[in-house]
């Protein structure tokens, strides 16, 4: 058939860090073994739908360049299988065992909110057949709340509750097909959750339906018994001037006020987070230390321009340093690194696609053996169990428990001699290790 644009592309192997053959990896080895696990099962790498194979390389200033042939521009039910028999050839030949998508991605285009759930309804057979063949799973289902011209003025922040209500229909369908399709994790990323200009905008009013439609959410979870996570994914603006899920911290604060913090964690974006002037590394540990860990859209901006290029990542120092985090905390659990990433527009052999996974899934499980290398070696904890060991001495404790007043406190302060932090030392350290 004419849309088997990857007939040609043998299952991609693993053949050793000095093989120079691009279509193959070199440090990823599914079934070798890290502290008791494979490093598929460490890494649960996924595939995006939507950047990988509905989206034509067009840009703001340009048309498609792609060659897609399940993209006729009818965008109609045929497509839609036609597409599917393509990703899912995609994914046997590359080894992925986890794939997401929104509902317009894997459905025929539709008119209204309604024919969008009938035609989630009758895609969802083949799809569902498709994963069982192939053993493929769903990392996360979610709802596109963004694109429609209803959703320029929000979805659940809108002023017009009618399109609160199709927001709400949307994420119905999508939260029982993900449940009907054995979804680990459920996504909301609130696109157009925030604002362009406070002019027109009452922040407190928004934030209010933002909180019941994700409390509705969470009802609706255990009315119909999905077990998976729901998670809310941090991004500071774009297409937005504001977004109210700016970053880890302040998701985290909101789910808090609302009493959420149980129910939702975070599904953090490595681009989203430099967009939010921090490092990837900090949201992570940040969510980790504030107990909102989830899962990962793995991917980086340009460092020479602020928007969201969603390019693949390629950069394993970071990797190996967030990795650390993640195998310091138990590993992933029902998370995973989805690629929420896309080829440059120049990229336009089916060929690209292939090398831009593999180099992100090598970069990925080359950041996990140097994670591990970090750990083993023990420098880095090793230090900072010595810089903070007096808070677990006696005066150190009596401090946090709360015994001390702040008036004792005073009585027995004294200056101590100061100690260097020795960041230098650490990063040559980390530098020398990862190399
Ligand atoms: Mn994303």
């Amino acid at each position: 058939m004419s849309h088997k644009i990857f007939s040609h592309i043998p299952p991609i192997e693993y053949k050793g860090a000095n093989n120079k053959d691009p279509m193959a990896f070199n440090f990823y080895e599914a079934e070798r073994e890290i502290y008791g696990k494979t490093m598929r099962d460490h890494l649960r790498f996924s595939v995006c739908y939507w950047h990988s194979f509905n989206w034509l390389g067009n840009d703001v200033f340009g048309d498609g360049a792609f060659h897609r042939p399940w993209l006729t521009g009818e965008n109609d039910h045929q497509d839609a299988l036609h597409k599917l028999d393509a990703a899912f050839d995609f994914f046997e030949r590359l080894g992925a065992s986890f794939f997401c998508f929104h509902d317009v991605d894997i459905a025929a285009r539709a008119n209204s909110v309604k024919e969008l759930t009938e035609n989630i309804k009758k895609i969802s057979e083949p799809l569902a057949k498709k994963m069982l063949d192939t053993d493929i799973k769903l990392l996360w289902g979610t709802a596109n709340l963004f694109s429609h011209p209803r959703y320029m003025a929000g979805a659940a922040t809108n002023p017009n509750p009618e399109i609160f209500k199709c927001a709400a229909a949307q994420v119905h369908c999508m939260l029982e097909t993900t449940h009907q399709l054995n979804g680990e994790n459920y996504v909301l990323w609130g696109g157009r959750e925030g604002y362009d200009t406070l002019l027109n905008t009452d922040i407190k009013q928004e934030l209010e339906q933002l909180a019941r439609f994700l409390s509705l959410v969470v009802e609706h979870k255990h009315k119909i018994g999905f077990k998976g996570t729901l998670l809310i994914e941090p991004k500071p603006h774009e297409p937005t001037k504001h977004q109210y899920d700016r970053d880890v911290a302040t998701v985290v604060a909101f789910l808090e006020r609302y009493d959420l913090q149980e129910e939702i964690k975070l599904n953090i974006e490595a681009n989203h987070a430099t967009m939010a002037g921090s490092s990837f590394e900090h949201e992570v540990a940040n969510a980790f230390a504030l107990d909102a860990f989830g899962s990962i859209d793995i991917n980086r901006g340009d460092p020479q321009n602020g928007w969201d290029t969603d390019q693949f990542h390629n950069d394993p120092k970071e990797i190996a340093l967030v990795m650390r985090h993640i195998l310091l905390n138990g590993g992933m659990k029902n998370g995973g690194f989805n690629f929420d990433a896309k080829l440059r527009r120049q990229s336009i052999d089916a060929d690209d696609l292939f090398i831009a996974h593999i180099g992100g899934i090598d970069n990925l499980a080359r950041g996990l053996i140097n994670g591990v290398k970090l750990i083993e070696e023990k420098v880095l904890n090793d230090f900072l169990e010595k810089r903070y060991q007096d808070w677990f001495s006696e005066e150190g404790q009596r401090i946090l428990s709360g015994e001390l007043s702040l008036e004792e406190l005073s009585k027995f302060a004294q200056d101590p001699e100061p100690t260097s932090g020795k960041q230098e030392f650490l990063e040559n350290y980390v530098n020398r290790i990862i190399g």
